[in-house]
């Protein structure tokens, strides 16, 4: 205990020294860990250093730390912890996230032994931390402060330097299970990847209405850097043309381009040319993310996001179950941002199950692993498939047994061929965009056919400032609001008045303020309709600054 004691005081010093905390105001480990002005980080990230060695000492395994605003913009920074299975932190301890995040210097000894003597943690273990981080000018010297922190409580910290968020996820799933996933470095990732793709594709570049051709928006942040190596190692399998790609510091990280704008703006990114009916993609500025679009020849802008990537993938993989001898569970999570036609879609002519959890990834990513194979994607092209571990030991003890027939072992090699093309740990961008289009060859679709099978319900998000939006509460999934009393009346009126209605309201997770979504039968309903629900919202939660608008 003694060695415990001193290397405490060495904490206290270091964070007095180095990392001292400057800000009165509070910050609260949100839906994807804190996310602030990135000059007033420093003391958060050694605090998240330290957090993390004592989490990876309690769970006995190395855990990650991602230094990110993902599709912030560029003066922004944040940080997340990753569980050892490449998950994001246990709820559990965001709580004490927040509290080391917020306790004075002159406290962090007495709260470290607090958390020690409460989860019984064992502190002499020589723990390691991945360490990963965006492009972002702010995120080396955040990245030292971090690994500051690691290292006064004599943890390991070994940095992966600038890669993707879901790569970092990656590597630590990697770590724990010995490699089995896979090799925990970038290379042993494209590798992994890149072979299961070409596995798959075989030598048919292209396909009946599928063109080996794909614009890539990398969202000038670290998907474009990293989308180098996958077009050097795929060349002629998919012509990946890369755009977005400016050099770090620039300040155009996000810019008018990138996952998030596309989907938020619903048009066109800066910095892609408009080929008219070419297939397109953008992803985030941490590459969690992906969106695809198109223009038409009326240079209509036409957006394929996270609803229907969902869609394509669980399609492909219930055909690819069919006939394998077991019958497998799958099904989709969706959150309350899903269209409505995407929901119908899945519920009416896919016949598949579908269930709803609140926005954030780790609600989506716990619920899909209810399923043999839980496909779970946000509207916002956040997504990726889990399998459940009975379902993989059942597929390898299939391929030995002699009781299955060759034509189901040549489908179930697909599958696991499939597998490995997916990073199950948390959506990734990268791995997402390759099954997309290991998916969209397979079938011998252009993006238009992709986009036949229902027609989204148009719909509108506005943003409403008010004093406090902690006094807007909601239940089942966020679809309804519970307080302010009587709010939630007063929007089940408002939609009747409109066809195909649909409207929620929900405090943000990342942003002082709460987020209306609505959707009608046309776009000038559905604007009206979120326009009216706003209004309602800022008479009834003391909204604040100027009323909503359109
Ligand atoms: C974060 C979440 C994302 C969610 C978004 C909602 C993770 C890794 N990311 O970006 O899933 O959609 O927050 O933001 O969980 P909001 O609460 O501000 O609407
Ligand atoms: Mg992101």
């Amino acid at each position: 205990m003694a060695n415990n004691h001193t290397n405490y005081k060495t904490v206290y010093a270091f964070a007095r020294e180095m990392h001292p905390k400057t800000e009165k105001f509070d910050v609260q480990y949100g839906t994807a860990g804190f996310r602030a002005k990135a000059n007033t980080l420093g003391y958060v990230m050694y605090r998240m250093g330290l957090l993390a060695v004592l989490r990876a000492r309690y769970k006995k395994a190395c855990i990650g730390a991602m230094i990110t605003a993902s599709h912030n913009p560029e003066p922004d920074n944040g940080v997340k912890l990753i569980d050892p299975c490449g998950e994001m932190l246990e709820q559990s301890w965001e709580a004490w996230a927040t509290k080391f995040a917020n306790v004075a210097d002159d406290r962090l000894e007495e709260l470290i032994t607090e958390i020690v003597s409460e989860l019984g943690i064992e502190m002499t273990q020589r723990v390691e931390i991945l360490v990963g981080k965006d492009t972002r000018p702010s995120s080396p010297s955040l990245a030292k402060a971090l690994c500051d922190g690691i290292l006064a409580l004599s943890g390991k910290p070994i940095d992966y330097g600038i890669v993707t968020t879901p790569q970092l996820h990656y590597f630590v799933y990697c770590r724990n299970t010995h490699h089995q996933y896979g090799t925990p470095t970038e290379e042993g990732y494209y590798t992994k990847l890149c072979s299961a793709f070409k596995k798959i594709r075989g030598n048919t570049f292209n396909f009946n209405n599928y063109k080996n051709k794909l614009l890539y928006d990398g969202a000038n942040g670290v998907g474009a850097k990293k989308i180098k190596y996958f077009q050097e190692c795929l060349g002629e399998t998919l012509k990946i043309d890369r755009y977005n790609d400016e050099l770090i510091g620039t300040g155009k990280l996000n810019y008018l381009c990138g996952a998030d704008y596309v989907k938020t703006k619903q048009t066109f990114p800066n910095g892609v040319p408009k080929e008219v009916g070419q297939r397109c993609c953008s992803v985030d500025g941490d590459a969690d993310r992906l969106m695809y679009y198109y223009l038409d020849e009326n240079e209509k802008f036409h957006l394929l996001d996270g609803d229907r990537i969902a869609i394509l993938i669980a399609e492909y993989l219930k055909d690819l179950v069919q006939n394998i001898g077991f019958s497998v569970n799958l099904g989709i999570v969706q959150t309350a941002y899903a269209n409505g036609a995407s929901t119908d879609y899945i519920t009416n002519t896919l016949k598949i199950p579908v269930s709803f959890v609140c926005t954030g990834v780790k609600y989506l990513h716990h619920e899909a692993q209810k399923y043999d194979i839980g496909v779970y994607f946000e509207a916002n092209g956040h997504g990726t498939v889990v399998f459940k571990k009975e379902f993989k030991e059942k597929i390898h003890s299939s391929l030995s047994s002699p009781d299955v027939s060759n034509e189901a072992k040549s489908k179930i090699e697909k599958i696991k061929t499939v597998i490995d093309l997916i990073n199950e740990t948390v959506g990734d961008a990268l791995s997402d965009l390759l099954l997309v289009e290991t998916i969209l060859h397979s079938k011998g679709w252009s993006i238009q056919d992709w986009e036949k099978c229902y027609d989204d319900l148009p719909n509108c998000l506005m943003k409403v400032s008010v004093k406090d939006r902690n006094k807007i509460t909601t239940t089942n999934a966020e679809r309804t609001c519970v307080k302010p009393e009587g709010l939630q009346q007063e929007i089940d009126n408002i939609v009747k008045k409109y066809k195909a209605g649909r409207s929620f309201v929900r405090p943000s997770g990342t942003e002082d303020l709460i987020r209306v979504y609505a959707e009608a039968a046309i776009k000038e309903e559905a604007d009206q309709l979120a326009l009216d629900v706003a209004l309602k919202v800022y008479e009834m939660a003391e909204g604040i600054g100027p009323k909503p608008t359109l």
